[in-house]
């Protein structure tokens, strides 16, 4: 439970249309994007020289007899340049399709990792029963497979150091995988539009050694908790559940009310009653926040119910309690 760590620059490294590529599929989308990429350019370049030089040599001049001949077909030109493009095209479609068939159809040996997309926030769980919130923690050199659904509308993982990207559908489940070709901590974006926060959605994919990912499966399980003080782990969690997207400790309003100084404060709601901070309001605000929402913000902060456990509760109101 370290808080998250920031991705690598994505412009730092990597040619000028890409970041590096990371992934073991990633260079085939770079292929073909240049490859169609360095056709168009050709084409255009051709063409133009073309169409520039027939302007010239056709110009309508007084001796020229062109322009009053009547042109009406010349098949071997018309069957040349459709048939060119044709096999260019089919060219392109068969790559891209075997592309697409490699990346879209994992592995039989990948392991498989859960992300649930919520309003905003990106949730990994992992088979042994772990949980990690904006951060994806995978081994190196391994096949990946995520199994993906949303809590509320659409999002879009995407990771462009791997070259992949895929809608998470509420009532839906999608699938994407990936090998890592190395260490390193990668940018995870939302790319589909989805509220007030979308950008702020963002995730870092943590990739480490097999040995790492080991240690780390044990020591963020609930057990690694044990033993660290409650307010400690209340401060640890405000960064690895991801609090700190809508709430900031240190006064100013983001998405929800700071926690700056509301322990024992009086509250308005948005229904017009009045409430005092204390243990039990902090507790409901987090496991069923749309009981009774702040005055002034609106009901955008997703249950936690489930996703803490009570020491991690009791942790993060002692954590509240000392932001004076
Ligand atoms: C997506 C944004 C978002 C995230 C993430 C989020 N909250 Fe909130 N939270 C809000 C908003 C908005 C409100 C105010 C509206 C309401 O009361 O539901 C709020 C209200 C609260 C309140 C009541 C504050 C007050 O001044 O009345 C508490 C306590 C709280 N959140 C705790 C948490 C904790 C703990 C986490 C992380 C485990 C968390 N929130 C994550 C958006 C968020
Ligand atoms: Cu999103």
């Amino acid at each position: 439970m370290t808080n998250t760590p920031k991705a690598e620059i994505l412009i730092s490294k990597g040619g000028f249309w890409f970041p590096e590529a990371i992934s073991t599929q990633a260079h085939q989308v770079d292929q073909i994007f240049h490859f169609i990429l360095w056709a168009s350019i050709i084409l255009f370049l051709i063409l133009t020289v073309v169409v520039g030089y027939f302007l010239y040599k056709y110009k309508r001049t007084p001796e020229n007899t062109y322009a009053k001949k009547h042109v009406t077909h010349n098949n071997v030109l018309e069957i040349t340049w459709t048939v060119i493009p044709l096999v260019l095209v089919l060219f392109i479609f068969y790559w891209g399709y075997s592309g697409y068939l490699k990346m879209t159809i994992p592995p039989a040996n990948a392991s498989e990792i859960r992300v649930t997309g919520r309003k905003w926030m990106w949730q990994f769980d992992y088979p042994n029963g772990n949980k990690s919130i904006g951060e994806l923690v995978v081994p190196v050199h391994t096949p990946i497979r995520l199994v993906m659904s949303s809590e509320d509308v659409l999002h879009s993982f995407f990771v462009p150091n791997f070259r992949v990207k895929r809608d998470l559908v509420p009532n839906r489940y999608t699938r994407i995988w990936f090998e890592a070709k190395r260490t390193g901590n990668f940018q995870i974006f939302c790319a589909e539009f989805c509220g007030d926060g979308h950008s702020d959605m963002m995730g870092v994919v943590r990739v480490v050694t097999a040995s790492e990912y080991q240690k780390w499966l044990k020591e963020s399980g609930a057990a690694a908790s044990e033993g660290v003080p409650l307010d400690q782990l209340g401060e640890k969690l405000y960064t690895s559940k991801g609090c700190n997207a809508c709430h900031s400790t240190d006064g100013s309003a983001k998405v929800g009310p700071s926690w700056k100084g509301i322990y024992g404060a009086t509250h308005t709601l948005a229904s017009g009653q009045t409430v005092k901070v204390d243990d039990n309001y902090i507790r409901e605000s987090m496991v069923d926040p749309k009981a009774k929402v702040t005055a002034g913000f609106q009901p955008v902060m997703p249950p936690f119910a489930g996703l803490l456990n009570d020491r991690e509760i009791a942790g993060l109101i002692e954590y509240i309690k000392k932001l004076k």
